[in-house]
């Protein structure tokens, strides 16, 4: 068995602290995304993709969810999805010389920054069981080992295919009625540790469980509340919007435990006062609330609302709400005290924001993992709906609310189908179509496919790109899970600790990313995709791809399918394989909302899906209704001599995937294992600057989960909290500990204590 694998190369984590900075973008964002590029993919290559990054008739970029402007700037891209698009059209490659030099045990000695580093996946590779090396497999062996194994099993639901957000629409509609032709409806995905939180709470309470703004609402806004979401990092295309909005008069307020430097002050680096001279100031208001605090600052601002002259927009809460009463009730007896200490926040600021709320017409929330990564994440997305709603700002130009996305095509997946509890409306429009029916029980969301899978009840893992043992929570837990499956299959771009904790047996199946070409016997091929404001859109790449005979991830599906379903299964899978828009013509007849998809998916730009709320104040809630909640308050607990974790992202990372050591806006250079501590709480607990502790979590189990070796950074984050890096803290966060409702693993709330360094 392999070794418990460090994260990060000891050699590579001697991090260097400077000052934290207070603007983001500007110039030395565009030599870094230039620098990368050059290093991954060469001149030629960088020219050949860069400009055609989110470009009409382009492809959309691999990096994060935001939407296109409608004319998109000739440089719609960031520092960030540069880097994005040349850590997947880099032009170094892993063949089978490279397995045969390097066995599985060696390779999962190795950081994640190492394995990312070795290039692009190029043939099909199988583990056989007890070998130490990976071997190259033929695409039809490799398929019938899948099916020989999805035979073997007792039941369907002892498999669970995973998908991770990059998937095409094409490719995750074919994927989910494969699995449901199969028998089951156990779909994992990256959404169930990301925005689940989100769609529970706006689906309860508004009926559709995704954004309803637009970029032409951020415009119009006259307030615009970010609350835990980092975009300088994340989102950078985001700031260029926030810009926008401020050029046109709104106020921007930020509610995040940390100083972010690109909510402060952004230079726009796509013209000239962006490059020289010092930026657009974002932020007008920073409340740097504790951890966990949100749900009582929203409450506290219901309480203001509800109790000032006009506060509340009676005629919208009489005509189109349902709750309010049992609602008010609750939010007027607010505790102040229970406030203040949840929020750390001074009284005065919370009055001076909810100033700013009654003096606007138009309010926009947006939001990212600060508000969905904790036990009461739903709650607390409620609660920001209660806010919204008594002023009436759901459904009008310029307010709404605004769940920030991540992956680049989270949305589209979801709507397509990947989900462990499909609504039945979706089922039976399955039904009609293929002529079959569907399993209608729910099936494990990631959390619990890693329990089914730890207790023998899942033996075939099958993933759809992503990381699921280095993104998920409780590493040792989940790998010990992984390693007791019969099969772990990935379908990847590019090699990961994934690859090398598995089932008794492995498959490794690379296919096209976003900027390859896709040709087929029916000609060059496009997939659509959702970005995390409606808008679908079509994505197509021009790059040769890394090596003769890869597979899209449509083709790979379909083939999968026919192996495993036989050749009398009625489902034109080849004809899938070869024409995506046939695909589409299926997806129209199934999906709400993509009626004519083939037509309307070719006009520049695509088309914006039907969103009832926003487009007519139609609620397709339970009781027809926008839904008023009554939200216990509630915030984490952290007994003396602990501080609460938050674990996020460094400038230099997609999710696991690691492009460098430096975080540059946080000031932290050449390494990742540090620990933000406030200097006060330092102080309190005896923590040196500089120092080396070992963070140790505590959980209802009593089992004391332990990731060594982290460097001690004074940093101006809010009392009681502190931040590292995700994945290396993955291991401290207990599988058990998820939010209420969503299931979603609390990466955002960990208790933990520092202990003495025990080295890597
Ligand atoms: N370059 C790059 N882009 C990405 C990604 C990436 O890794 N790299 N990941 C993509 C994905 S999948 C996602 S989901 C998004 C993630 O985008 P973000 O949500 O911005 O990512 P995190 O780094 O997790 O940052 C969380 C932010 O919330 C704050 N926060 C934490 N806890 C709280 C809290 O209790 N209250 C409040 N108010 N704030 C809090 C943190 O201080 C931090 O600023 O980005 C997407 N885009
Ligand atoms: N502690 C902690 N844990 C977290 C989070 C956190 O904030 N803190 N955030 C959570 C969130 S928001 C998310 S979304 C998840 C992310 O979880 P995942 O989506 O599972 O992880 P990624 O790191 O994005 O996956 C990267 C891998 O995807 C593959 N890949 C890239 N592009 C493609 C493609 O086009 N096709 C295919 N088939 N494969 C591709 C590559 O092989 C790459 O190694 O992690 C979650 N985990
Ligand atoms: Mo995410």
């Amino acid at each position: 068995m392999a070794k418990q694998a460090p994260q990060s190369d000891p050699a590579q984590d001697a991090p260097k602290v400077g000052a934290p900075q207070r603007a983001a973008a500007g110039l030395t964002a565009v030599r870094q995304s230039l620098k990368l590029a050059h290093e991954q993919m060469g001149p030629a290559r960088t020219l050949a993709t860069l400009a055609k990054v989110n470009q009409q008739g382009g492809f959309d970029c691999p990096g994060c969810a935001w939407p296109e402007p409608d004319k998109p700037h000739t440089a719609e891209f960031c520092e960030n999805g540069a880097k994005a698009v040349a850590e997947e059209a880099t032009e170094r490659r892993i063949t089978r010389a490279f397995f045969a030099e390097h066995s599985v045990a060696e390779l999962a000695g190795r950081s994640g920054y190492w394995l990312g580093q070795q290039g692009r996946l190029t043939e099909p590779m199988l583990l056989a069981e007890d070998a130490t090396h990976y071997a190259p497999i033929g695409w039809d062996e490799a398929f019938a080992i899948i099916a020989e194994e999805l035979e073997a099993l007792a039941t369907p639901d002892g498999a669970a295919f995973y998908t991770s957000g990059r998937t095409s629409n094409e490719a995750a509609f074919s994927y989910q009625l494969f699995a449901r032709k199969l028998g089951t409806n156990n779909l994992p995905d990256c959404s169930n540790m990301c925005h689940e939180s989100s769609g529970s709470a706006l689906v309860e309470t508004l009926g559709v469980g995704k954004g309803s703004v637009s970029l032409k609402d951020l415009y119009q806004a006259d307030l615009i509340i970010v609350a835990g979401q980092n975009p300088g990092t994340n989102h950078p295309r985001m700031l260029s919007a926030l810009e926008r909005a401020k050029r046109a008069g709104a106020t921007i307020v930020s509610v995040n435990p940390l100083p972010e430097a690109g909510l402060e002050r952004f230079k726009n680096p796509q013209h000239a006062r962006g490059l020289v001279g010092g930026g657009t100031k974002l932020t007008d208001l920073f409340l740097q609330i504790r951890l966990g605090g949100d749900l009582a600052l929203f409450r506290a601002l219901n309480q203001l609302i509800l109790a000032a002259d006009g506060g509340v927009d009676r005629d919208f809460v009489a005509e189109h709400c349902h709750g309010f009463d049992e609602f008010a009730a609750e939010a007027t007896s607010t505790d102040r005290q229970q406030v203040l200490a949840a929020t750390g926040l001074p009284w005065e600021q919370i009055e001076q924001l909810a100033e700013l709320v009654l003096k606007s017409k138009k309010v926009i929330v947006c939001w990212a993992m600060g508000l969905t990564q904790h036990r009461h994440s739903v709650p607390t997305i409620r609660e920001v709906v209660n806010f919204l709603l008594l002023r009436g700002n759901v459904g009008r130009p310029g307010a709404g609310v605004c769940p920030v996305r991540g992956h680049s095509n989270v949305q589209g997946d979801r709507t397509m189908g990947i989900f462990e509890r499909p609504a039945a409306a979706f089922l039976d429009a399955l039904e009609r179509e293929f002529g079959f029916e569907p399993p209608r029980e729910h099936g494990f969301d990631a959390v619990e496919s890693i329990r089914a899978m730890r207790d023998g009840r899942v033996k075939v893992f099958f993933a759809m790109g992503g990381n699921f043992v280095a993104a998920t929570p409780d590493t040792e837990v989940t790998e010990a899970a992984m390693r007791q499956c019969r099969l772990t299959v990935q379908v990847s771009t590019k090699l990961n600790r994934s690859h090398l904790v598995t089932g008794r047996r492995a498959l490794i199946l690379p296919t096209l990313g976003r900027t390859d070409r896709d040709h087929t016997e029916a000609g060059g091929q496009f997939v659509t995709v959702e970005d995390s404001m409606g808008m679908v859109h079509s994505s197509q790449g021009r790059l040769r791809p890394p090596a003769p005979g890869i597979l899209s991830e449509v083709a790979i599906v379909c083939r999968l399918a026919r192996a495993v379903l036989g050749p009398a299964d009625p489902t034109p899978w080849e004809e899938f394989a070869t024409s995506y828009d046939t695909v589409r013509d299926r997806i129209a007849r199934v999906v709400p909302g993509f009626a004519d998809f083939n037509t309307r998916v070719r006009a520049p730009g695509g088309f914006a899906l039907p969103h009832g709320p926003r487009d007519s104040r139609t609620f397709p809630t339970a009781t027809g209704k926008a839904n008023f909640t009554v939200n216990t308050m509630t915030a984490p607990e952290v007994p003396a001599g602990r501080l609460l974790l938050q674990t996020l992202r460094s400038h230099d990372q997609y999710n696991t995937t690691i492009y460098g050591l430096d975080d540059r806006y946080r000031g932290i250079t050449g390494g990742r294992r540090v620990v933000l501590v406030n200097p006060l709480d330092a102080a309190e607990l005896g923590l040196t600057e500089g120092g080396y502790v070992d963070l140790v979590s505590e959980w209802r189990d009593g089992v004391a989960r332990r990731a060594p070796h982290f460097k001690v950074v004074h940093y101006p984050v809010a009392r009681g909290g502190a931040a590292a890096y995700y994945p290396e803290t993955n291991v401290l966060i207990p599988l058990d500990s998820t939010a209420e409702i969503s299931n979603t693993p609390t990466s955002k709330a960990v208790v933990i204590r520092f202990q003495p360094d025990s080295g890597v």
